[in-house]
């Protein structure tokens, strides 16, 4: 497939006023009648093309005149015309077929119900059209299908007319008063139960906001409804961004590709992002529904209002979105707190943020896919979703925010809404608002080295060093950044890479662990920002009574990797004393990962047990620190996750990290058994009434079911009882999960396959509890290769479901490190990729990333994945998505 290039965005030579769409819906075979209305920009006349996939052409009428095969060219992705007046109108009469659209782009079935999804290139599978987000139009939509078979039909914007057809057919008529790219239409066709309530905006207007889902799932959206009422009011107060619409819908679908979609006014979800009771949720999704519907409400301005000019300016809309998302989750989670608990339930926020950073955006930058969050070139955009787009372009937002601060930061976003409303833009738009905002402000700041960031792939690393003069009382503290081609970047002859803006917050503690009153430092919190903006700089505190202990990067103040020799014992006063929430957190994570990576190594040499007194000692004194909150102390007490540690691993070995983890979590359990049985009985019954996904009680059943899977791994004798009571009784999925999954530690294989087995029999009817059922076994320790196999027997499994697919197929592939890494676990993978691209390419390129940092294996697991890899690029045919992906593995 081509490759396409930034450098070569050309604006297309047509405007596009109004498009008029004419849909007679069926699920075999749906006719759309699609009437645009072009006008030429320049005076050249320059050819047409329309992008066009897997539609069946009709008919083609240009000014009203029929065209015949002599007037146009069409290739299997194009229909290209010669128009030779300024002005003029194409209608085109086409079909497409809904029901055989497995890989859920474009027009597709899910359940009884229709469904789109357009971004980025999905409307080229439903009418010939300017596919491309620069091309913004105003869409009038009408609707015809059998109104018993689909009852609700919905479009975006408002609602213009509503009529009954003969042959019992219906239709309704949408009106979008705004113009939009095509990647943002939608149309939803079907039998909903629906959930709805008026709200008053800021400036007083009404809008009616609704939720629409499968027939008898109403009682599960009270909580995305919440959600949404929360997003709309947190978008005015924050960032004074009002809604613009009468009405705001979202739609939750059972097949789904990714989480949720922006369309203009109508929203379409994974379900799973959707539907929460507490028998069917757990804390953490009640917690991501909040982020999702707040990250899909917030683009309706960040990425609707002001849309991208082309999908390399992706990250413009999604690390933007990301960030507020970011910030509202935090908010909410804060929301009626006193101080302390307040910063904790942010810190908190922040450590999952970033945990999720360093799992899936940090390999990614260092594998055969690194991009920069504005990517230079592309095969197939769909593979450019990524974890760089979306968290770390949100940390490159952050940073901003960061250097700006909160009031020049929103005059930024106030300035870039002034500039750019109803345009298609690019990144650099954006910080050329913010950087004017600053400079309003502060005439001698600017965004000059910081646009670098847009520009380069890989996770910088900054090597710092300290100098103490003990007779001088002076600290010197030397800053120096590197970050060497990654990925694409290797194959560029002569890459430089200048250096970046980067902000690191620092602080220093004596050796009791007292904060040292830094000169320059924020008063409260003894914070210094350092902004490293060359290779190397140094910084000179004077009056520094002793030699300090450095708290680094704090609050993670950018997506960089530190490195800093710093002793044991170090990490241990500062993961008990640090005044940074953060940085608190991440030296108890290094002490612990250090401990991980030498069980790791012993693996192989069955040497005795390393010795765990230090890391045991300080979870001691945290464990003790009654100022901790629990959803807080859980983070500091779970071990790093394996694919965080494996990163300071060359050659890695996944397997290793994996037995060590568990190794660990044995010895952890076995030690600790007394403080972890003292931990569950106190937070046993974390509501005091019925059950609330509160942010405070979800830390407490956070805690509590920390300290239960550790007794479970140490075999504790009190576990199996205490385990098989909470699966028996708890009134919520988070415990009764916790339950089980403490079970399925248990030695002995009985009990857990017992509760398994009545699981399965009780849920059965809910496909999102079953899909956690699935992903709980395609997960465990105790699962090999033949175990999945077995699992995909089970009449409940289909790789047709994307939900099922990532439950079952990408659990084992990407999170059973344990048993996946060894040749049959590639072959399995490397059979499911190609299985899965026969039906969704999308899904299957995703699959197909999961050993991205293959180089870095094991000898003999590197040959092992290089053959896998090899087995699927020689595999025909291959969708442009998995021959982007494995094509740049292999290379
Ligand atoms: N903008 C969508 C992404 C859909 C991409 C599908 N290929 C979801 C989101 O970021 O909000
Ligand atoms: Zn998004």
């Amino acid at each position: 497939a081509p490759t396409i290039h930034r450098r070569d965005y050309q604006a297309f030579p047509y405007l596009l006023p109004r498009t008029q769409l004419f849909f007679d819906l069926d699920a075999e075979r749906t006719r759309v009648h699609a009437i645009l209305e072009f006008e030429r920009v320049g005076d050249a006349a320059l050819p047409l093309v329309l992008n066009g996939e897997q539609l069946t052409l009709e008919s083609l009428l240009l000014n009203g005149q029929a065209l015949t095969t002599n007037d146009y060219q069409l290739t299997t992705e194009t229909l290209t015309l010669n128009p030779d007046s300024a002005r003029f109108t194409l209608e085109i009469t086409a079909f497409c077929g809904p029901q055989a659209n497995t890989a859920l782009m474009g027009l597709y079935v899910s359940g009884n119900s229709l469904f789109t999804q357009c971004e980025a290139e999905g409307f080229r599978r439903i009418t010939w059209f300017p596919d491309r987000p620069d091309v913004m139009s105003r869409y009038t939509v009408t609707l015809r299908a059998d109104k018993s078979r689909y009852p609700v039909l919905l479009s975006n914007g408002n609602l213009a007319g509503t009529r009954d057809l003969p042959d019992g057919r219906h239709e309704a008529v949408w009106e979008d008063p705004f113009p939009k790219p095509s990647y943002l239409f939608a149309l939803v066709a079907g039998t909903f139960d629906c959930r709805e309530t008026t709200v008053q905006t800021r400036s007083g207007r009404s809008a009616l906001l609704q939720i629409y889902s499968d027939p008898g799932t109403r009682p599960k959206t009270a909580w995305a409804l919440e959600c949404l009422k929360r997003s709309v009011a947190w978008d005015e107060t924050r960032f004074g961004l009002e809604l613009d619409l009468d009405r705001f819908m979202i739609v939750a679908a059972r097949d789904f590709n990714m989480g949720a979609m922006e369309n203009k006014g109508l929203n379409v979800f994974n379900s799973s992002y959707i539907l929460a009771d507490p028998d069917s949720a757990t804390d953490a999704s009640y917690e991501a529904i909040e982020s999702v519907i707040g990250h899909e409400y917030f683009h309706n301005w960040t990425g609707n209002r002001v849309t991208c000019r082309d999908w390399f300016q992706l990250s413009l809309k999604e690390g933007l979105t990301v960030f507020r998302d970011q910030e509202f989750s935090a908010d909410m989670m804060a929301h009626g707190l006193g101080p302390h608990e307040a910063a904790s339930a942010r810190a908190v926020k922040r450590i999952d943020d970033v945990a999720m950073l360093r799992v899936a955006q940090f390999p990614e930058d260092a594998g055969p896919m690194a991009h920069p969050i504005r990517p230079e070139s592309y095969q197939e955009i769909g593979n450019f979703y990524t974890a760089t787009i979306y968290e770390k372009g949100a940390e490159v937002i952050r940073m901003m925010h960061t250097l700006l601060g909160e009031e020049t930061f929103q005059a930024g976003i106030q300035e870039y809404f002034r500039r750019h409303d109803g345009q298609a833009v690019t990144c650099d738009d954006f910080v050329n608002a913010m950087e004017s905002a600053w400079q309003a402000r502060q005439p001698e700041r600017n965004l000059k080295v910081f646009r670098h960031w847009y520009e380069q792939a890989g996770t910088p690393l900054v090597q710092v060093h300290l100098n103490y003069d003990a007779a001088q009382q002076r600290c010197t503290i030397t800053l120096s950044q590197s970050n060497p081609p990654v990925g694409i970047e290797r194959q560029q002859q002569g890459l430089h890479k200048p250096a970046l803006h980067i902000p690191v917050a620092i602080g220093m503690l004596d050796k009791q662990g007292q904060t040292l009153a830094v000169p320059g430092a924020d008063s409260t919190t003894g914070t210094v920002m350092l902004e490293l903006t060359q290779t190397e700089q140094s910084w000179v505190f004077e009056h520094v009574p002793t030699a300090p202990v450095l708290s680094l990067l704090r609050g993670f103040s950018a997506p960089v990797r530190i490195a800093y020799e710093q002793a044991d014992a170090e990490l241990a006063l500062l993961a008990s004393h640090d005044t940074d929430p953060f940085a608190r957190w991440e030296a108890g994570q290094a002490l612990a990962a250090r401990q991980l990576l030498l069980l790791a190594a012993q693996h192989d040499a069955a040497q005795p047990a390393a010795d765990i007194t230090l890391l045991k000692h300080t979870w001691q004194t945290l464990i003790a620190d009654a100022s901790l909150t629990p959803a807080y102390l859980a983070r500091v007490l779970s071990l790093p996750p394996e694919k965080i540690v494996m990163a300071d691993m060359l050659p890695m070995n996944p397997a290793a990290v994996a037995q060590a983890r568990l190794q660990l979590r044995q010895q952890l359990g076995e030690q600790l058994a007394q403080e972890w049985l003292h931990i569950y009985h106190a937070h046993q019954h974390a509501d005091a009434g019925a059950y609330s996904p509160d942010a405070v009680s979800a830390g407490r059943r956070a805690l509590k079911n920390l300290a239960l899977s550790y007794l479970a791994a140490a075999q504790h004798p009190q576990a199996l009882t205490l385990a098989q009571t909470q699966y028996e009784q708890s009134d919520n999925l988070t415990d009764r999960m916790a339950g089980l999954a403490a079970l399925m530690q248990w030695k002995d294989p009985s009990p857990g396959q017992a509760a398994l087995t009545g699981f399965y029999d009780s849920w059965q009817g809910d496909p999102l509890i079953v899909d956690r059922w699935f992903a709980l076994q395609a997960s465990s320790p105790a699962t090999q290769v033949q175990d999945v196999r077995r699992l995909m027997q089970h009449p409940a499994f289909t790789l047709r479901t994307p939900n099922r697919a990532r439950a079952v197929v990408f659990q084992f592939c990407q999170n059973n490190l344990l048993n996946v890494h060894n040749p049959q676990g590639y072959a399995f993978w490397a059979e499911q990729v190609v299985t899965l691209d026969a039906i969704n390419p999308e899904i299957a390129a995703r699959l197909a990333r999961a050993f991205d940092n293959w180089a870095q294996y094991a000898p003999d697991l590197r040959d092992a994945v290089r053959q896998a890899l090899e087995s699927i690029r020689d595999h025909a045919p291959l969708s442009k998505n998995v021959a982007e992906i494995v094509n740049k593995a292999l290379q």
